[in-house]
C-alpha cells in the first residue's frame, strides 16, 4: 500500500487536476433518480438528524449530572429520552444504513443503479418531512410523546383529553411513515441483489456488506409490517376510540408489546448486521490479509437475520411473560450468540499477523469491533431471565444497547464514511483529524457508557429525572463523557467540509482495496462503469499467495493500483 500516514495520494500540484470531474454539489438538492445521489442525500439528512438526537442526548447527560432535578421539568425530561431514542433509531442509524447502501450496493455488484430508481427516490423523501413531523411536536401545546421509544399503551394513550392533534399522534404518524419508506427500500435491495448483479458475481462472490445488506433488508420486509400494524392500532386507541390496548375495557397491552418487539428486537439487527459489513470491508482492507471465513461470514448474516425473528420476547420477561415461553425465548435469545460469535472470531482470524495500517477507518473498525465484544457479552447476560429480571429497566440495560448502537455501530458507520469518502467525493479527507475524531470518540464513549453497568447492578433505573445521591459518582463521570462526544464530532464535521471543499483529489483506489467500486473512478459516471465489470473473482484477494496468488487483485482480476484515476 503506497498511501503515507498523511494519506495525500499525488502530490500537490495535481491537488486540482479534474480527470474526472467532482460530484456537483447542487444534484444533492434535487429529486434525482441516481442511487449515488440519492445515497448522499440520505447520509447527509440521517447525519443532522444524528445531531438533533446527540444534542437531546447531551441535555439528558446535562440533567442527569446531578441527583436532583434542575435543567429541565420531568414532561420535557420524558420527552428528551423519547425523542432521543426514536430520532437515533429510525432517523440516524436504520435509514443512514440504508443510505450507505443505497451508495455502495449497486457498485459492488457491477449494476448501474438499483432496481426501481423512482421508488428509490420517492423512499427518501419520504424522510425529512416524517423527520421534520417529529420534530415539530416540540412546538405542540402539551410537546412530544412522553412515553419512551416503546410508547407502551396504556400509558401512551393517556394524553390530555380533549387534544386530537398531540404528541403521540405525530410520534405514531412519523414512524408510519418512516416504516414505509424502509419497505420500499427493502423491495428495492433484494430485488437488487438478486436479479442485477454483473456476469459472474455469483451469490458466494457478493462482498459481506451485500451479505449484510441482503440480511437486514430481509428482516425489514419480515418484520417491519408488525411494527405498522402496532401502530395503526394505536393510533386508532388514541384517535378513534377503539379499545384494542385499554385493559379497563376489556383491551389486551401486552399484544402491542409483542408486536413492538416482533419488529423491535429485529431491527437491532438491521441497525447491526450493516456494521457487521463495513467491519468485513474495512479490517483486511488495512490488514492486508483475505477476510478469515469469507462463506461463514455470509451465511452467519442469514444465520443472524433467521435468528433474531424468534427472540422478541426477552424484551418481556417482566411482563408477566409464563415461563414456558420464557425458557424457550431464553434458548433463542442464547442462540444468537453462535452466528455472532463466527462473525467476531472471524474479524479478529483477518487481523491477526496482518501488516495492519492504523489510518481512521481501521481504528474505528477496530474499535467498534472491539467494544461489540463487550456489549455482545452483555447482550447474553440480559438473554439469562433470571439475571434480566435483577436489571431489567435500569441502567444496566441502557449501557448495553448503546455499547451496541453507538460503540459498535455508530463507530461502524464512521469507519465506512472515513473509508468511502474518497470514492463518493473525489477527494481525500485528512487524517490527523480523523484520529482526533476517533480518539475523543473512544474515550468518550466509554466514559458515557461504561458507567451505566455498574449503576444498574446497583439499581438505577432509567427514564428518571431525578436520583438518589448514591448515584452521582458514575453519573459525573458518564455525563463528562457524554460531554466529550458531543465535542468529538467538531473536527468531523471541520474535517468533512475542509475535505470536501478543498481536500486533495483522490485516486480511485487510494487502499488498494479489491472490490469492485474501486475499479471505477472517483467519483464514478452515472452508470458507474465505463464497461460491465466481468467478476472471476470473490472479493478480499490481498496478498495471501495460499489463496489466491502473491499480488492483491480485484475481482475482475487486475492487480489494485493506486495511479491516478486510470480508467
Ligand atoms: C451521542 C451519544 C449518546 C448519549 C450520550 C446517549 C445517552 C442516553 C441516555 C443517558 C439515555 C437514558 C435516558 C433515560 O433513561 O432517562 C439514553 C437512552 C436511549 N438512547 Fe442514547 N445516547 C447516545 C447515543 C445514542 C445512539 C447513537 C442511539 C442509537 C440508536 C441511542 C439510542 C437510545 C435509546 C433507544 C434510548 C432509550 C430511550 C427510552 O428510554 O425510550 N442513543 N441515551
Ligand atoms: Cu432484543
Amino acid at each position: 500500500m503506497t498511501h503515507s500516514s498523511n494519506n495525500t495520494a499525488i502530490d500537490d500540484s495535481d491537488r486540482r487536476s479534474p480527470d474526472y470531474p467532482l460530484p456537483d454539489w447542487r444534484q444533492y438538492l434535487r429529486f434525482s433518480q441516481d442511487h449515488k445521489v440519492i445515497g448522499v442525500q440520505y447520509m447527509v439528512t440521517t447525519f443532522l438528524f444524528f445531531l438533533i438526537g446527540g444534542l437531546l442526548a447531551m441535555l439528558i447527560r446535562g440533567e442527569l449530572i446531578t441527583p436532583e432535578l434542575n435543567l429541565v421539568d420531568r414532561p420535557l425530561y420524558n420527552a428528551l429520552f423519547t425523542l432521543h431514542g426514536t430520532v437515533m433509531i429510525f432517523l440516524w442509524i436504520i435509514p443512514f444504513n440504508a443510505g450507505l447502501a443505497n451508495y455502495l450496493v449497486p457498485l459492488m455488484l457491477g449494476a448501474k443503479d438499483m432496481a426501481f430508481p423512482l421508488l428509490n427516490a420517492i423512499a427518501f423523501w419520504i424522510i425529512p418531512p416524517a423527520g421534520i413531523l417529529l420534530m415539530s411536536s416540540f412546538f405542540l401545546p402539551n410537546g412530544p410523546a412522553q412515553t419512551g421509544w416503546w410508547s407502551y399503551p396504556p400509558i401512551s394513550l393517556q394524553f390530555p383529553a380533549g387534544q386530537p392533534i398531540n404528541g403521540q399522534l405525530f410520534w405514531i404518524v412519523s414512524l408510519i411513515l418512516l416504516g414505509i419508506s424502509s419497505i420500499m427500500g427493502a423491495v428495492n435491495f433484494l430485488t437488487t441483489i438478486v436479479w442485477f448483479r454483473a456476469p459472474g458475481m455469483t451469490f458466494f462472490r457478493m462482498p459481506i456488506l451485500v451479505w449484510s445488506v441482503l440480511s437486514a433488508q430481509l428482516l425489514q420486509l419480515i418484520n417491519l409490517p408488525s411494527l405498522t400494524g402496532a401502530l395503526i392500532l394505536l393510533m386508532f386507541d388514541l384517535s378513534f376510540g377503539t379499545n384494542i390496548f385499554k385493559p379497563r375495557e376489556g383491551g389486551d397491552p401486552i399484544l402491542y408489546q409483542h408486536l413492538f418487539w416482533f419488529y423491535s428486537h429485529p431491527a437491532v439487527y438491521i441497525m447491526a448486521l450493516p456494521a457487521f459489513g463495513i467491519f468485513a470491508e474495512v479490517l483486511p482492507a488495512f490488514a492486508r490479509n483475505p477476510l478469515f471465513g469469507y462463506r461463514s461470514l455470509a451465511i452467519a448474516s442469514l444465520g443472524i437475520a433467521l435468528v433474531s425473528i424468534f427472540v422478541w420476547a426477552h424484551h418481556m420477561f417482566a411482563s408477566a411473560t409464563p415461563d414456558w415461553m420464557r425458557i424457550m425465548f431464553v434458548v433463542t435469545s442464547m442462540l444468537v450468540a453462535v452466528p455472532t460469535g463466527v462473525k467476531a472470531f472471524g474479524w479478529t482470524a483477518t487481523i491477526w499477523r496482518g501488516k495492519l495500517h492504523l489510518d481512521t477507518p481501521m481504528l474505528f473498525a477496530m474499535g467498534g469491533a472491539a467494544m461489540f465484544l463487550f456489549g455482545g457479552i452483555t447482550g447474553v447476560m440480559l438473554a439469562s431471565n433470571s439475571f434480566d429480571l435483577h436489571v431489567n429497566n435500569t441502567y444496566f440495560v441502557v449501557g448495553h444497547f448503546h455499547y451496541i448502537v453507538f460503540n459498535t455501530i455508530t463507530m461502524a458507520i464512521f469507519a465506512a464514511i472515513y473509508f468511502w469518502f474518497p470514492k463518493i467525493t473525489g477527494r481525500m479527507y485528512t487524517e490527523g483529524w480523523g484520529k482526533l475524531h476517533f480518539w475523543l470518540t473512544f474515550v468518550g464513549a466509554n466514559l458515557t457508557f461504561f458507567p451505566m453497568h455498574p449503576l444498574g447492578l446497583q439499581g438505577m433505573v432509567r427514564r428518571v429525572a431525578s436520583y438518589p445521591p448514591e448515584y452521582q459518582d458514575w453519573n459525573v463521570i458518564a455525563s463528562l463523557g457524554g460531554f466529550l462526544l458531543g465535542v468529538s464530532i467538531l473536527p468531523f464535521i471541520a474535517n468533512m467540509i475542509g475535505s470536501v471543499l478543498d481536500g486533495p483529489r483522490a485516486t480511485n483506489n487510494p487502499w488498494e482495496a479489491t472490490g469492485l467500486e474501486w475499479t471505477t473512478t472517483s467519483p464514478p459516471p452515472r452508470e458507474n462503469f465505463a464497461e460491465i465489470p466481468q467478476v472471476i473473482f470473490p472479493p478480499y484477494n490481498y496478498g495471501n499467495p495460499r489463496a489466491y496468488g502473491e499480488e492483491p487483485l480485484t475481482q475482475t482480476g487486475e492487480e489494485v493500483s493506486n495511479d491516478e484515476n486510470d480508467e
